[in-house]
């Protein structure tokens, strides 16, 4: 008995040492539809260390400083925002200027405004030790303008040419996407130099993903090989592709090229139409209609704006209450959240670079509102992983149901600047008799015949929980 349990807490400390020893060992779940991303564009979120190398926050178009380690002693504050992931831009060497990382120099090594290797990889250790997993950006599509093999291995690249006509798939995959020069994949060389790439990067940090920049730029028998490749040595890491594209039928044809989910473009416009832009239910509701298009619809990334498009909150009059309720859709909606920094603090900025302003740490009511929102989407597993069925309101309302074995949440938009009584019947409700909102539980009230009445106060949210 005693050489038993001796033997017991020898294995235990053995493996406690292991686990200080070599944290990069320890094992983290692949990223999947409970998780919940923090997207970061690194130069802007929170310079930490000194910098080495030019910064100046002045420029909107130059480094300002962020770093590996700015984000490292951010962890614990995104953490308690309730987010499970980080994507972070891309941390490959850029040429001058490329503070957002999508001027690749030198693909084997990492931006030296950021940090260093060891940086890298403690950032990815100190996620895992919080249980919390990384993504990186990663460009496949094309160079920086002054990458040396541009001169070095012309054979490399297609012709120079820019895209003209967008509607040609030809010059969109080939052409040279904002005058980068465009890698010609068709090359062996170029394709082994690429997956090689990507398994390193993997190899070296333990990053557990990939967001793919630009994937309609790339034919999709190249891109399928690409996936191919890291897919056969680590099945569970996780694809997110980036297909710029309002039309989810498009979005879904790169299904086909192994990836796991996409961001969710034709949402982000239903969002924005229906919300910031006041255009009435209708858009939102093709975007969720749409939605049942996608093959791994629970693996897709709802977002509601990004580096790359202005921020929700830019030139709105009532840039607070819209603000909630596209945060309590992205919350409640199919597909795994994605949450572009400053979001939960309504930084606001227009086009690019305004978009990408350093960010501010000072939480207010949208920080309050982002961690419970998140709660409430980890606590409820037909948030995550149930079927969504509209639910017709009207021209000021907007309204889906989410039900997932014998769990059943309806969300509630009061589209309009007044108090509204909202009246419906439920797709689903026989085993429901009550309802409580999951938001601010002094709301609530009784099902009958199926039906909800509910008061709604002007421009709010309802997350209601049927009971
Ligand atoms: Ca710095
Ligand atoms: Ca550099
Ligand atoms: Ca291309």
């Amino acid at each position: 008995m005693f050489k038993r349990s001796a033997t017991a807490s020898l294995t235990v400390s053995a493996l406690l040492l292991i686990l200080i020893l070599s944290p990069s060992a320890l094992a983290v779940e692949p990223i999947g539809p409970n998780d919940l991303i923090y997207f970061i564009m690194t130069d802007r979120f929170n310079d930490a260390a000194p910098n080495e190398f030019y910064a100046n926050k002045k420029d909107a178009s130059g480094y300002h400083g962020g770093d590996f380690q700015g984000i490292i002693e951010k962890l614990d504050y995104i953490e308690s925002l309730g987010f499970t992931a980080i994507w972070i831009s891309p941390v490959v060497d850029n040429q001058s200027g490329g503070y957002h990382g999508y001027w690749a120099m030198d693909f084997y090594k990492v931006e030296e405004h950021f940090g260093s290797m060891d940086d890298l990889k403690r950032l990815v250790d100190e996620a895992h030790m919080r249980g919390m997993k990384v993504v990186f950006d990663i460009v496949i599509n094309h160079t920086g303008s002054l990458h040396p093999y541009v001169y070095d291995r012309p054979d490399w690249f297609h012709a120079r040419r820019l895209i003209t006509d967008w509607n040609d798939l030809q010059q969109v995959e080939n052409g040279w996407l904002a005058g980068l020069p465009d890698l010609d994949q068709s090359n062996p060389e170029v394709m082994e130099y690429l997956t090689d790439m990507a398994l390193w990067w993997i190899d070296q940090t333990g990053v557990d993903g990939y967001r793919i920049d630009t994937v309609k730029h790339v034919q999709k028998e190249y891109m399928a090989e690409f996936v191919r490749a890291i897919k056969a040595l680590h099945p569970g890491f996780y694809l997110i592709g980036e297909v710029f594209d309002g039309n989810a039928a498009n979005i879904e044809g790169y299904r086909s090229t192994g990836i796991d989910g996409f961001l969710d473009f034709p949402m982000y416009y239903g969002i924005s139409d229906t919300l910031a832009k006041d255009g009435g239910p209708e858009a939102l509701g093709k975007a969720v209609v749409s939605g049942s298009m996608y093959s791994n619809r629970n693996l897709m990334g709802t977002f509601i704006d990004n580096h790359d498009v202005p921020r929700f909150v830019n030139r709105l009059d009532e840039p607070a209450k819209k603000l909630l309720q596209a945060l309590a859709v992205t919350m409640t909606y199919t597909g795994i959240p994605v949450l572009y920094y400053g979001t939960e603090i309504a930084l606001p900025g227009g086009y690019d670079p305004d978009n990408r302003k350093d960010m501010v740490f000072e939480e207010n009511e949208i920080t309050r509102a982002v961690r419970k929102l998140t709660g409430i989407r980890k606590e409820n597993p037909e948030l995550v992983y149930g079927d969504i069925d509209l639910i017709g309101l009207g021209p000021e309302g907007f309204a889906y149901q989410r039900t997932y074995g014998g769990s059943s949440t309806v969300l509630l938009l009061n589209l309009s600047g007044d108090t509204l009584d909202f009246s419906f019947m439920l797709p689903y409700a026989s085993a429901f008799s009550s309802y409580v909102d999951l938001y601010d539980p002094s709301v609530g009230g009784a099902i009958t015949g199926g039906s909800i009445k509910l008061t709604a106060a002007p421009r709010s949210f309802y997350i209601l929980k049927l009971r």
